[in-house]
């Protein structure tokens, strides 16, 4: 096993337990190109045990993401077919370490797209929208870490919720997504407000950084792909017994529960 293999394995097992370890790049230099080896690694030991990448996502588009956790580049991960939840189900709080949630928008891909392809836009491949809720939990200690660090941690990416799809099309004009209400509630509770214009200013923005990321990281974009933009507001804690629940204003309702658990 290469060094950077073994640090995905730590960062595999610290998931598969539940239990936070160090932050890596307390014990070695790690460069950002190391930790995205080290996230693909990750994303390999996942596939080994019957998992897939079904989409990307992006890390720190919004300030209010960015300000919360120290970090101000954006950075990108991969979404896998088990860290999916359907809408209204519920998640083990046990399961998870210290979990936070954040809402999102979410868009699908109605085809691959090039990525070689300068004039092959992203924007046009977009079939579809949703209103979506993230679940990150780091695998460091605290919550803590340096942008390498949460690059190599497939950027706290632990499981996503997609509300119902609508349709998008750039080409008949499109939904205007650049400043749509977003609002995360727990127990019918608001916690957190915002509005998509948090997300670079724009949503589709996003969708520029998502093929100049991909582009970059050596990460594909085949057709079905669920992409979340990054959160619209600062993330809250996950906690046993809740109801969480995000709205975007015109895409709807998105909701999951939180079972069990002993952490709280
Ligand atoms: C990293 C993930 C950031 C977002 O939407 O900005 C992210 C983290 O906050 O732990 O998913
Ligand atoms: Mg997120």
């Amino acid at each position: 096993m290469t060094a950077l293999a073994a640090l995905a394995a730590t960062l595999s097992d610290a998931a598969l337990a539940a239990s936070a370890v160090p932050q890596l790049s307390l014990a070695q230099e790690l460069t950002l190109e190391d930790a995205y080896a080290v996230q693909r690694a990750g994303i390999e030991l996942r596939s080994a045990r019957g998992d897939r990448p079904v989409g990307l996502k992006l890390g720190f588009t919004s300030r209010a993401k960015a300000e919360q956790m120290g970090v101000h580049d954006v950075i990108v991960g991969v979404l896998t077919a088990r860290m999916q939840v359907p809408d209204g189900d519920s998640v083990d709080r046990a399961s998870f370490i210290h979990p936070r949630i954040e809402p999102e928008i979410a868009f699908r891909l109605g085809r691959a797209v090039d990525l070689s392809d300068p004039t092959d836009d992203l924007a046009d491949a977009v079939i579809a929208i949703a209103p979506a809720l993230e679940i990150i939990d780091s695998r460091y200690r605290d919550f803590s870490f340096s942008l390498a660090d949460v690059v190599a941690d497939n950027t706290s990416a632990a499981a996503f919720v997609v509300g119902a799809w609508q349709g998008f099309g750039l080409a008949g004009g499109g939904t205007d997504v650049s400043n749509l209400g977003v609002v995360l509630e727990v127990d019918g509770r608001v916690v957190e407000t915002g509005s998509t214009a948090a997300i670079l200013g724009n949503p589709l923005r996003a969708l520029d950084s998502f093929k100049r990321m991909a582009r970059l990281h050596g990460l594909e974009l085949p057709s079905g792909s669920v992409l979340l933009a990054g959160a619209a507001t600062a993330a809250v804690p996950l906690t046993s017994g809740s109801v969480v629940e995000a709205s975007v204003t015109g895409l709807g309702r998105v909701s999951v529960r939180v079972s069990g658990g002993t952490h709280d």
